[in-house]
């Protein structure tokens, strides 16, 4: 039996790849429910410390699966609220960094899937789009949250309305892609960027994740003082103290061991 989802665990990284290939990694229900409970997995897990999304084959993900049955007429907002949204959450609520290796075209709520990771990286053959418009939708899955505020207002509404693809390149210099890799050097280079994520002290990780959630919603006051009280906690953490340590005996720091 092939399982939509692949789950592999290479030290403290887990790795999770979207595996209905021949739909190009669209999602169904079974995917979402599976991506959901592996997210929730990683975030409970505390041998994980940081989490890698990809796609299996040529495409990273192409939004909904647009073959299953929509008669009734279907309750979009239901699906949305069921699935959608909990990943969503998920992947910017989890203390643990998300990695995104978007291996071929994104579309849809398969981008914005994208988007909802901490880092994006892509192969440089990656493409990406809005193609919600294009089925009369508006973009979902967090795509009107992220897209203004990663690409300012303009481009996003350009994006949504027009629904075009974009290449790699372009996607990287809107700033929606952190960096791109040759195709056949992306898996190597996510999984070690993932490494080097998992290596972070994992207590100042959670605290910039929450930290950038803040400010999304905090005036400037506010973000100062959020920022006060988060560092005067990390101050006081073994994480900061093996931090120092290690800069003054020249060797890297061992964080959570
Ligand atoms: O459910 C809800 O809650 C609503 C939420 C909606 C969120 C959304 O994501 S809406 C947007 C949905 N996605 C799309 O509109 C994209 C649809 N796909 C495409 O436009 C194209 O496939 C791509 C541009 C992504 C790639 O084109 P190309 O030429 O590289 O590949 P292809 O030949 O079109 O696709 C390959 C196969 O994947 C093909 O199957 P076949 O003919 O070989 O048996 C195609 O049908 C299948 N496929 C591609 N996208 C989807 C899909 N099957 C189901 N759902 C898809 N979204």
């Amino acid at each position: 039996m092939t399982t939509n989802l692949l789950v592999q665990t290479r030290g403290a990284v887990r790795c999770l790849v979207l595996n209905r290939p021949d739909r190009l990694n669209a999602l169904d229900a079974a995917l979402l429910r599976a991506l959901n409970e592996a997210l929730a997995a990683a975030e409970a897990e505390s041998a994980v410390r940081a989490v890698l999304l990809t796609g299996a084959g040529r495409g990273f993900c192409a939004g909904a699966d647009l073959q299953q049955d929509f008669a009734g007429p279907p309750d979009l907002g239901h699906e949305l609220e069921s699935h959608y949204n909990p990943l969503v959450r998920r992947m910017r609520g989890m203390g643990k960094p998300v990695l995104c290796a978007v291996n071929g075209v994104a579309a849809g709520a398969g981008m914005n899937l994208a988007l909802a990771a901490d880092i994006v990286i892509a192969a440089r053959s990656a493409s990406f789009s809005q193609a919600f418009i294009r089925i009369g939708l508006i973009p979902d899955a967090g795509g009107t949250y992220f897209l203004p505020r990663l690409v300012g207002e303009a481009r996003a509404r350009a994006l949504a309305m027009l629904g075009e693809p974009l290449t790699a390149a372009q996607a990287e210099a809107m700033g929606l892609v952190w960096k791109l890799f040759d195709d056949e050097r992306l898996a190597e280079e996510a999984l070690s960027m993932a490494e080097a994520l998992a290596a972070k002290p994992a207590g100042a990780m959670a605290a910039t994740k929450q930290a950038f959630a803040a400010a999304a919603v905090n005036g400037l006051d506010a973000q100062l003082a959020w920022e006060r009280d988060a560092q005067q906690r990390l101050g006081r953490s073994a994480d900061f103290a093996e931090g120092v340590r290690a800069f003054a005996e020249k060797r890297p720091a061992s964080f959570n061991r």
